[in-house]
């Protein structure tokens, strides 16, 4: 087991990989800016080194003074959470040259799966279904023209280097299809310095659902079910849920049986999340994450497992802690977002937080760095808690996340609580039927 773990992070994230890390009696380093010298993560870590000023780029960016603090406080292993450095692989390489652990899949993993187009190749040899489209890029309208007349309209474009919504233009028709095809390419040579694309039948009103992973790194792979994360405004996630109110136990069965395959055949290591799109009870791989995802909560409340705990053990060659018979799924969990931003415009709200109070009780969990009196810099995302509640099904569930609601103060700052409180009053979403495009059309209404 390793002694001592660097935490490239900062925020909730940074703390709840802390709190594994004392869990599992691990010693701990945090890096942070000079903007988070406050950071409860700061306060809370055995050692921590200022890594540079405020922007990521010269701090949390900054590989040279990562490894540095690696090398200055003995660390031998770096945990990145999730965001900042946790899918960068050249990242990965450095600290295995350095013989320091990264707590994640390999470098040459990580690559493969932040090309998206060699991402869905790979899916598609391991036997996970893949929307229908080109097997590669393509780059000549008449490619394009012949592509789409097979797989049929709308079609959409992606940029290879893209992923998170990055990237991405419909054609509805051949007419569209040519501007569609040089934006597409134009804009992804701009924004990635790689302008590879391909194309995908459009799906129209499917679900997100992803499955989450765990690879051992010696063939063995199991799957902790999946998360429904529908709801979303510009490709952030607002509102998470496991399990999906989409599926039953057979298509969870099912899909996660083919993903932990996958992950085995794969050789993977470490925790990985299968994105797909689901449409008329079919399911569709998109994408794959190569970290730790900050809806892995919800996760953890319904199978009883710390994510982060399998996540250690399996980069220190302990392997996984369970089997896949021994993974259940107990009852139903949601977790709520809650940003610093204007619920209405989402704007980012930062300042001083004057009050502090988190809800409790049964089902409750509340992951958050900040405290009253905390000062949120302007530097970062406007992530500042989560709210995890659980119960032994989906009604007790949201009743149990009405009230959390109302207990939950924060007061300084402008948050989103405002619109969890009107969503979960939303027959709706009391019913669990929503697609991707819901919450923009309910914004959009803007009651
Ligand atoms: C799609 C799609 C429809 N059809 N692919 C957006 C994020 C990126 N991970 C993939 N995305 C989409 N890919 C096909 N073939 C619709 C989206 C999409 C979306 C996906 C998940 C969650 C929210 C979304 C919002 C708009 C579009």
């Amino acid at each position: 087991m390793f002694q001592k773990i660097l935490i490239a992070n900062r925020g909730e994230i940074a703390l709840r990989v802390l709190r594994a890390c004392k869990e599992l009696g691990i010693q701990t380093v945090v890096v942070h800016s000079t903007a988070d010298s406050d950071a409860m993560h700061v306060r809370l870590a055995d050692e921590s080194v200022c890594i540079g000023p405020p922007p990521s780029r010269e701090s949390y960016l900054n590989i040279h003074q990562i490894v540095a603090a690696c090398e200055i406080t003995g660390a031998d292993a770096v945990h990145p959470g999730y965001g900042f450095l946790s899918e960068n692989a050249k990242f990965a390489d450095i600290l295995a040259a350095h013989n320091i652990t990264f707590i994640g899949p390999s470098g040459d993993h990580i690559r493969v799966m932040g090309d998206k187009i060699e991402a869905k190749r790979t899916a598609k040899r391991l036997g996970i279904p893949v929307v229908p489209g080109s097997d590669g890029a393509i780059s000549e309208e008449k490619e394009a023209k012949r592509v789409a007349a097979e797989i049929g309209y709308p079609v959409i474009i992606k940029a290879s280097a893209g992923g998170g919504g990055r990237g991405m233009k419909v054609a509805h028709t051949e007419a569209d299809l040519e501007i569609a095809l040089q934006t597409a390419k134009s804009e992804a040579g701009a924004a990635f310095g790689d302008d590879a694309v391909y194309i995908e039948k459009y799906l129209q009103k499917p679900r997100h659902i992803e499955v989450q992973v765990f690879g051992d790194g010696a063939g063995r792979g199991v799957h902790f079910g999946e998360r429904d994360c529908s709801l979303q405004r510009r490709h952030q996630k607002v509102w998470e849920e496991a399990n999906s109110p989409a599926l039953n136990a057979e298509e969870r069965s099912r899909i996660g049986g083919i993903c932990a395959r996958a992950i085995a055949d794969l050789g993977y290591s470490g925790a990985g999340t299968i994105e797909f799109l689901y449409e008329n009870g079919e399911f569709y791989f998109i994408e794959m994450n190569t970290r730790l995802q900050v809806e892995h909560p919800v996760t953890e409340a319904i199978t009883g497992i710390d994510l982060v705990h399998e996540q250690i053990r399996v980069a220190s060659g302990g392997g996984l802690s369970v089997k896949q018979e021994d993974i259940k799924f107990n009852g139903h969990a949601i977790e709520c977002r809650i940003n610093a931003e204007d619920p209405r415009t989402f704007t980012p709200s930062p300042g001083t937080i004057t009050h502090f109070h988190t809800p409790g009780g049964l089902g409750i969990r509340v992951d958050s760095g900040v405290y009253s009196g905390y000062k949120i810099p302007p530097y970062y995302d406007s992530l500042i808690g989560k709210l995890i509640v659980h119960g032994r099904n989906r009604v007790e569930c949201m009743m149990r996340l009405r009230r959390a609601l109302d207990e939950f103060v924060v007061d300084g700052i402008k948050t989103t609580l405002p619109l969890f409180r009107d969503l979960v009053g939303n027959p709706d979403i009391a019913n669990g039927d929503y697609d991707i495009h819901w919450l923009e059309k309910y914004l959009a209404k803007g009651e």
